[in-house]
């Protein structure tokens, strides 16, 4: 396992030296910010990452994230100039060192939560979507002020793009993935990169946009398109895991096993029974995952990729970028090293 961290680059509040002085901490999980979705990155943009993770003893060796432009998902406009694009990223990236790359396949917006700031009785906050404060909001109508959507969109845009999904189904975008994912392994696995993609979060249809990296079946399918290696999982443990039709240990056993994992996001959730969840820290007894069980599943396949404490919550009066706070997430690595720890020595002396 190597443990990794999330850095924002320059801008970020929290520095490469603090996250430098987590015990354990060996990459730098990062991208290059100032480039549209479908651009081509620069070499040097990328190299100044490598180069000031290495002044801080950390590697730069995860990619999180190349976006796919909407066109790719939709098959549609410049897409094949855009994937064209997309190898380059992963060629630039390789010659810097990445061997994986994190991405996802999402129609518009990235993750969706109804509320970021969340108070616990303790005093700290985190994120929560609560299927009540969900219900009955009409993206197009209401605004665009859910947290973690891209307000860059205009209302009309946004319109067009939430039909041009609808029509597409789930089956159009199966079949557009299926395009991407046979032009792209091929260039990664060449360059010795791991593509692995991030599930959707939460793991279910929003708003009527079609979602497809949800549950076991939908992930098999999807290691099967390119069978692979380079063709891999971000396992993201928060995000299968805010469906109660997922079996987060089992699935995590199943895949390690197969080494079709190549990053985890490890984080706790607590499901509710109407589907709600919240954010909580990272330890079993805080949500409804057993995170000894998962990372035991990891350890007993002998995983030696990827690993990085998921969002945080925001504790001891810290400000920062939701869920990528210092403090929590810090706790969450050293909890995570704990485990590994134990579970690695208990496997040595079998
Ligand atoms: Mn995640």
């Amino acid at each position: 396992m190597k443990m990794s961290f999330r850095w924002y680059g320059k801008d970020d509040p929290v520095s490469l030296q603090y996250i430098s002085q987590i015990p354990n901490m060996h990459s730098i999980v990062s991208a290059v910010y100032d480039v549209k979705p479908g651009g081509v990155w620069s070499q040097e943009s990328i190299d100044e990452i490598a180069a000031e993770c290495a002044k801080h003893n950390l590697v730069f060796d995860v990619v999180e994230s190349i976006p796919v432009h909407e066109d790719i998902k939709l098959g549609r406009g410049k897409c094949d100039e855009y994937i064209e694009n997309y190898k380059e990223n992963i060629r630039r990236c390789a010659k810097a060192g990445v061997k994986c790359v994190c991405y996802n396949f999402m129609p518009v917006f990235d993750w969706t939560r109804t509320q970021m700031d969340k108070m616990a009785p303790d005093g700290s906050t985190s994120l929560v979507m609560y299927m009540k404060q969900l219900e009955g909001i009409d993206p197009i109508n209401d605004g665009l002020d859910l947290p973690g959507w891209d307000a860059s969109y205009e209302k009309e845009e946004l319109k067009e793009l939430l039909i041009a999904y609808g029509s597409l189904g789930e089956e159009g975008l199966w079949k557009n993935l299926e395009h991407f994912l046979k032009e792209v392994i091929p260039v990664a696995a060449e360059c010795g990169v791991r593509m692995a993609i991030h599930p959707d979060d939460p793991p279910y249809p929003i708003f009527g946009l079609p979602r497809i990296i949800t549950c076991e079946k939908n992930l098999d399918r999807m290691l099967a398109i390119v069978d692979s290696p380079a063709n891999s999982l971000t396992f993201c443990t928060g995000s299968l895991g805010c469906a109660s039709f997922n079996d987060i240990p089992k699935m995590v056993r199943k895949y390690a096993e197969k080494d079709r994992i190549g990053f985890l996001h490890m984080r706790n959730v607590l499901l509710m029974d109407d589907g709600s969840f919240e954010e909580r820290g990272h330890l079993s007894c805080g949500g409804s995952l057993d995170m000894y069980e998962i990372t035991k599943a990891l350890v007993d396949n002998g995983f030696d990729g990827y690993v990085r404490p998921d969002h945080g919550r925001m504790i001891w009066g810290e400000v920062g970028r939701w869920g990528y706070g210092l403090y929590d997430r810090a706790l969450g690595a050293t909890y995570l090293n704990g485990l590994f720890e134990a579970c690695e020595k208990a496997n040595a002396k079998k």
